[in-house]
């Protein structure tokens, strides 16, 4: 994929930050990170997650050529999410996932040494005080993402759309009609959270998410997985591993709403 960035040895993220990302070394909130659950601070201001998910607003789902992501009708407040740490309501926009080659490797934030074999990112923007997703992007509060893991044990019958889904793409750039999905199967039952200012993962990288990094993972089948990383980055290039690893956390604050 000539000099686009990537996961590959001469695209991935370690050079990232010559590719036109200099941020990727030089940011001062870069994402994802080592969370030390000990460390991170309980406070008791954090309020609890509220999702209001419109199961009729999903659109598509596609291989992008680094994931796979499912789209979301975003020009009214159809789907939103309050409460935790934010200011009024972030707009559900996407939600994709990263994943590794084999299970003991694959999410982004690692808790206490732990690696889960994927990760799902909900991708939310703030529609109250920037007017379009580009411009959220620019700003230090624009982006909520929650952060769901992924861990190998029994299907997960709320997956089961997506991966039947994905075998009609395996290529770059296809894309289906994906239509009356509810995001709010895919999360735990229970929505304790840690809490962070970081970055997007991938270029360019832009310091403007708040992270919502739930502490329950949810199951993937072995078979569920195994459709995943039959998907691909380009011809004979199989899409796993699509993951950055954890970044310097420069002495930033990680709260958490449990004890
Ligand atoms: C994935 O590549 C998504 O498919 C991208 O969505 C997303 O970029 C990127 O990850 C970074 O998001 O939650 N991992 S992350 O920090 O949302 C954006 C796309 O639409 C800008 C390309
Ligand atoms: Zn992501």
């Amino acid at each position: 994929s000539g000099c686009s960035w990537g996961y590959g040895p001469k695209n991935g993220p370690d050079h990232w930050h010559e590719m036109g990302f200099p941020i990727a070394k030089e940011g001062a909130r870069q994402s994802p990170i080592e969370i030390k659950s000990q460390e991170a601070k309980y406070d008791c201001n954090l309020k609890p997650l509220n999702l209001s998910y419109d199961p009729a607003s999903s659109k598509s789902i596609s291989n992008t050529g680094v994931s796979i992501q499912v789209d979301f009708d975003d020009c009214s407040d159809r789907s939103v999410l309050t409460g935790g740490p934010l200011c009024g309501k972030y707009r559900l926009r996407q939600f994709h996932f990263h994943w590794g080659a084999c299970d003991g490797h694959g999410s982004e934030h690692v808790i206490d040494g732990k690696n889960f074999a994927g990760e799902l990112h909900l991708v939310h923007w703030n529609a109250e005080k920037y007017s379009c997703f580009g411009d959220a992007v620019k700003a230090p509060d624009g982006l909520a993402v929650i952060a769901v893991f992924l861990k190998v044990c029994d299907s997960n019958p709320a997956l089961q759309k997506i991966v039947c889904s994905l075998e009609c793409l395996k290529s770059k750039d296809s894309k289906s009609e994906f239509k009356d999905f509810s995001p709010c199967s895919l999360l735990p039952s229970c929505l304790q959270y840690y809490t962070y200012l970081g970055s997007l993962t991938t270029p360019p990288l832009c310091e403007s998410v708040i992270w919502l990094v739930l502490k329950e993972p949810v199951t993937i089948g072995a078979d569920q997985i195994a459709k995943f990383r039959c998907l691909e980055f380009g011809p004979n290039d199989p899409m796993v591993n699509n993951y950055r690893p954890p970044q310097p956390s420069k002495c930033r604050e990680i709260r958490k709403n449990f004890e």
